[in-house]
């Protein structure tokens, strides 16, 4: 092998090791490995029960839906503070989920494993009120159903799913802690914290972040949300 050769195989193998090396990092400190019920995974073909902890009132009416001593507000805010610093899927879920694989997630996927931590999973949701109402949704030709891959991953359904089923509240004037607030209808983030006089918390995954964020002490400017928790809780 020339000298040439020798150096042009040492700077590949160099590269290859390198971006493994990045690539293992990402996935170790900035993925997120929560269990298997509320990966970026889950949802897919496995229906759970609305009533979780099996008390008779069904989750979205129970103040603790998983029946664990915490409130959902608090299991919500605490899952939701485990997923600052993930990397966000540059992928968006694309190419079969390999970022999501990896523990990459996209921005719904905030609220999603935060409800899911306190036993209320959006895919249930979602795909049961599909089945009873599927003109909740616009279907866009057969792309856009429970069968297809991500759907209850798109901001747009979960915007579809509140306003057929009276959660959504429209040009809200002050967010609640557990509110999905919706940017459009591709663009979500979580309420984790608020303050008086119209300041927030907001935990926010966006490409143009990289990381998920908590922006802390926001101004609230109306926007409609998703409140899918009763206050007292
Ligand atoms: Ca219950
Ligand atoms: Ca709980």
């Amino acid at each position: 092998m020339s000298k040439w050769s020798m150096r042009v195989l040492v700077a590949v193998l160099m590269v290859i090791v390198f971006s493994g090396g990045v690539c293992g990092y990402l996935v170790l400190f900035h993925g997120y490995h929560g269990s298997a019920k509320a990966n970026a995974e889950a949802g897919v073909g496995e229906f759970t029960t609305d009533d979780v902890d099996g008390d008779g009132i069904p989750n979205l009416k129970d103040p603790d839906a998983d029946g664990d001593g915490v409130p959902n507000a608090q299991d919500i805010v605490q899952a939701a503070n485990r997923l600052v610093g993930v990397l966000y899927d540059p992928l968006k879920g694309g190419y079969g989920n390999i970022g999501g694989k990896m523990g990459f997630i996209v921005c719904i996927d905030v609220p999603r494993i935060a409800y899911a931590k306190a036993g209320i999973r959006l895919a249930d949701l979602l795909t049961a009120d599909f089945k009873r109402h599927p003109k909740h949704y616009n279907t866009e030709n057969g792309g856009n159903t429970p069968e297809t891959p991500y759907f209850f991953r798109r901001v747009r359904n979960v915007y579809d799913y509140a306003q057929g089923n009276g959660f959504l509240v429209k040009d809200s004037l002050q967010p609640r802690v557990g509110d999905i607030v919706f940017y459009g209808r591709y663009h979500a983030t979580l309420v984790t914290k608020v303050y008086q006089n119209g300041y927030y918390d907001e935990i926010e995954a966006d490409p143009k972040l990289i990381f998920v964020k908590k922006h802390v002490h926001k101004k609230w400017q109306p926007h409609d949300v998703a409140r899918l928790i009763p206050l007292t809780s």
